[in-house]
């Protein structure tokens, strides 16, 4: 009797750990714990088919996640003999769906299955989070340690799992942008939309337009130098973000947010003069000349450029906060313009503003980006456009967002935003009425007005980031807080490892030292 009164609870105990404290984020489809630990050592093996080229990239990042320089990584090998205790990515084409996956951890081998490349990427990303936190320590990396036994099957809720980063309000570089990229793609994000321009600052490179960067990319909020891209640094960013599977969604923002553009080419505000420059953080003061039809050549050039450089299917044109536009000026601009994105083979995109469109003047496989859903009127104008839907609800997926009063960057105007606030909503219930066809997913933007420095970033974006990616990729009926707030306890660790600053929520139990 004695005994069993011992044995009750830690059976309790041990059954209640398994499964939810593996820490994987987001959930999968299905986790089922087995028997037995996978020795992960210097000797292991991460074997691919010969010939299979992506294969290979994706086992020489997983190899990169793993190991030091050199002699010190685990090795790739291209061949059909497998040797035991190997890590092995193989194709199958029995399972179904292109981002879609199976991860098997078993005592002689770790077998990563899928169809696509974006599923093989994403079963590693799935086995580096059964990883120690102290491989994203290079001094420590490379050493031995078990995995547990599990089989992992598992696909994404939405097609479009998305992150925004502002650089026009802070400028932030080439590496610092990657680093956001790696983060996302983690949490097994998809796309990464950059609001490149905006009344502080321009910051990308338009051949035939030089003063837009040398002139408009010279500022930011609060008077810091600025910066911008050039296309080759665009270029760089489009192909990092590919090899991650991570579409690159560029935003030109008009025909408001354009006071950077003014002061370099006073004419797209109809003025002769210069506008000052902007480094506060105001909105809604600024405006294009839509009656000059100068202002269409030169956003048919802004256009080409982003779309010759853009291998996705989406530019954003913004469309937002265009208080000094009337609104007949306004809807005739972002149709034309519309059209503009059309006949450079994009579709557009834009703020849940352009749900204001007639339906005969929206684009079709035109997205509106939906950030007022706290207004009932924005809910009934989307529901009742024919745009298809992201959603980026201020409430709850602004990353901008204080966490609480005491916050000391961030911003309040949506309410501040807690780490549960981040995870507990239902994009399918969000608007009422919205055909679940037209949901494409949903996205979590980054505004940069009070963020200066990439601590600041990882600040506002850590915990909530992943807490938005599971909203977008696991089943609504899969979900609780309760469950979430376990697993994300040890990423505190992986983050701490890898010298990332985050906001200690004091809603979760922190499991730093491990
Ligand atoms: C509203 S969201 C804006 C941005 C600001 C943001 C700050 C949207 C489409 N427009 O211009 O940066 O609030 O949270």
């Amino acid at each position: 009797m004695l005994r069993l009164l011992l044995v009750l609870p830690l059976m309790l105990a041990s059954t209640a750990f398994a499964q939810p404290t593996l820490p994987l984020i987001p959930l999968p489809t299905s986790v089922e714990v087995r028997s037995g630990t996978f020795a992960f050592s210097p000797a292991t093996r991460i074997v691919v088919a010969p010939g299979d080229a992506e294969a290979e990239r994706i086992a020489g990042m997983l190899t990169g996640w793993l190991g030091g320089e050199g002699e010190k990584r685990p090795r790739v090998s291209a061949t059909t003999i497998v040797p035991d205790s190997s890590i092995v990515l193989t194709r199958d084409a029995s399972i179904v769906g292109d981002e879609a996956y199976v991860l098997d951890v078993s005592q002689g081998r770790i077998e990563l299955r899928a169809s696509t490349g974006a599923g093989l990427f994403y079963a590693a990303q799935t086995l580096r989070q059964l990883f120690p936190p102290s491989v994203e320590r290079a001094a420590l990396r490379y050493r031995t340690f078990d995995i547990g036994a599990v089989r992992v099957e598992d696909a994404p809720r939405f097609v479009w799992r998305g992150m925004m980063l502002d650089v026009a309000r802070h400028f932030f570089g080439v590496g610092d942008v990657k680093q956001v990229i790696d983060l996302a793609a983690r949490y097994k994000l998809n796309v990464l939309h950059l609001h490149l321009t905006d009344d502080q600052g321009w910051r990308i490179e338009i051949p035939g337009w030089p003063l837009l960067t040398s002139v408009g990319g010279a500022t930011q909020v609060g008077g810091g130098p600025g910066g911008f891209y050039t296309l080759d640094d665009y270029d760089e960013i489009v192909r990092y973000a590919a090899e991650r599977y991570v579409t690159v969604v560029p935003e030109i923002d008009v025909p408001g947010h354009v006071n950077a553009a003014a002061v370099a080419y006073p004419f797209l505000s109809c003025a002769d003069e210069p506008p000052t420059p902007y480094t506060g953080i105001q909105v809604g003061f600024s405006a294009l000349c839509t009656e000059d039809e100068r202002t269409y050549d030169w956003i048919g050039d802004v256009v080409r450029t982003m779309a010759q450089h853009t291998p996705g299917p989406y530019l954003h044109l913004g469309g937002d906060e265009a208080h000094a536009t009337d609104e007949a000026a306004y809807v005739a601009f972002m149709t034309r313009v519309g059209q503009i994105v059309a006949d450079n083979g994009k579709r557009m995109m834009g703020w849940d503003d352009i749900a204001k469109l007639p339906h005969a003047d929206l684009p079709s496989g035109a997205v509106a980006q939906v950030w007022r859903a706290q207004i009932a009127a924005t809910r009934e104008r989307v529901v009742q456009s024919t745009a298809n839907v992201l959603l980026s609800p201020s409430t709850n997926a602004y990353l901008d967002m204080k966490y609480d009063d005491d916050t000391s960057i961030g911003l309040k105007w949506a309410g501040t935003t807690t780490v549960e606030q981040a995870y507990e909503w239902n994009p399918e219930t969000l608007i009422e009425g919205l055909p679940a066809d037209r949901l494409l997913g949903i996205e979590a933007p980054l505004w940069t007005e009070t963020v200066a420095t990439f601590d600041d970033l990882t600040f506002l974006v850590l915990p909530r980031l992943p807490a938005l990616a599971e909203a977008g990729w696991t089943a609504q009926h899969q979900r609780t807080w309760s469950n979430f707030r376990a697993r994300l306890a040890s990423h505190g660790a992986f983050w701490t490892s890898a010298g990332l600053t985050f906001y200690r929520s004091p809603l979760v139990d922190w499991q730093i030292a491990r």
